[in-house]
């Protein structure tokens, strides 16, 4: 990581008033401009986090690209992590913009200093997965991302708008493939419900603990970097799925889910706590299986970084 320029305090007290003024005017703080240490390092935590997500989150769909049910169904599939692909290098380079580099990123990763989202560590046991994960983890991660679009830091807020169209047409395309699954067998309709009941606890995990719980929301909104409150998205998921789901034929598997008149949402039951705090800490039932597979394509891959550098500096 690269260190910020040295300045006296009377120049950090004038800079910090103009970085003040910025994020006040709901403006966007760019790569050359001085920022607070604490600003800079919570953008490289959280878009190192997000760029790993995007890339880890290729293997539970990735894991059905070769038994996929017909040549369409494998050509979307094909696409859509290949899509995650691209939003993990987008992110990647905004947070390159932070003065941290890619592989120094992906070291972290790889012996456990950053982290990803708690949502890839589950398995995909099902094709129905694919739709489950298309519906509900691209939906809860456009829920969390279309504020991230206005976020102030202008290199990570302009990779959203693209992530976000694409992500968009990750979650329609995983409607679809359960919509159909829906007018087919009982079999097949029994095999989405039961995709659904699995995925839901941990989507609505991905919106990160109760706001009570976060350590970093009440800063990272003051700075403009995150824009509602973990809850905030959380609710707002909830009330866009809930009609989806009764479109689609499925329940969601919580008994305290019910519309409340007055204050013109659902009430829901809490997910599991323990079991999130557990998996983010590395205990979940894939963890292990995900990060070694990402440590076996990043060696392998080496031979491809070192010939790509060596064919630079020849053309230099
Ligand atoms: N998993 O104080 P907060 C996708 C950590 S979408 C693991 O609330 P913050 C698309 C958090 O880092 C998924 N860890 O933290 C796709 C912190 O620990 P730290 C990725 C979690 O940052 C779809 C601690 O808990 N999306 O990839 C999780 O203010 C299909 C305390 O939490 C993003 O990353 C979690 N779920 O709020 C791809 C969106 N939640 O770092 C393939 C951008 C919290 O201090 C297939 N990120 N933690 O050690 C964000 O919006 C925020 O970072 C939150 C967490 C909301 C995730």
């Amino acid at each position: 990581m690269t260190a910020s320029p040295q300045v006296s305090a009377g120049d950090e007290t004038e800079l910090l008033a103009a970085f003040d003024a910025v994020i006040e005017r709901h403006e966007r703080i760019e790569p050359r401009d001085w920022m607070p240490e604490r600003y800079r390092s919570t953008l490289v935590r959280q878009i190192a986090q997000h760029a790993h997500s995007e890339i880890i989150g290729m293997q539970p769909e990735g894991n059905w690209i070769a038994r996929a049910p017909s040549l369409r169904r494998k050509a979307i599939l094909l696409a859509k992590v290949q899509d995650e692909a691209g939003h993990g290098l987008y992110l990647y380079s905004a947070c390159e913009t932070l003065g941290v580099s890619r592989d120094e990123l992906t070291r972290m990763l790889i012996e456990g200093r950053q982290k990803y989202s708690s949502i890839f560590n589950y398995p995909t046991l099902s094709y129905a997965d694919v739709g489950t994960i298309g519906w509900l983890v691209d939906g809860a991660a456009i829920c969390n991302q279309v504020p991230l679009c206005r976020t102030s830091y202008g290199p990570y807020g302009r990779a959203m708008i693209r992530v976000c169209k694409e992500e968009s047409f990750h979650q329609r395309q995983g409607y679809e493939l359960l919509a159909t699954m829906m007018r087919g067998t009982d079999e097949q309709r029994a095999m989405v419900q039961e995709s659904v009941d699995r995925f839901w606890w941990p989507a609505l995990m991905m919106f990160g603990p109760p706001d009570a719980d976060s350590p970093n929301t009440e800063q990272s909104m003051a700075w403009g970097i995150k824009r509602d409150t973990n809850d905030e998205l959380r609710q707002k998921f909830v009330d866009m799925s809930v009609p989806q789901a009764k479109a689609l034929g499925v329940t969601f598997p919580d008994p305290a889910l019910v519309w409340d008149e007055d204050r013109g949402h659902h009430d829901f039951g809490q997910p599991d706590w323990d079991e999130f705090t557990q998996v983010v800490k590395g205990g979940g039932p894939c963890n292990a299986q995900r990060i070694a597979h990402r440590a076996r394509a990043w060696d392998d891959g080496a031979w491809v970084r070192e010939a790509a550098t060596a064919f630079a500096q020849a053309d230099a």
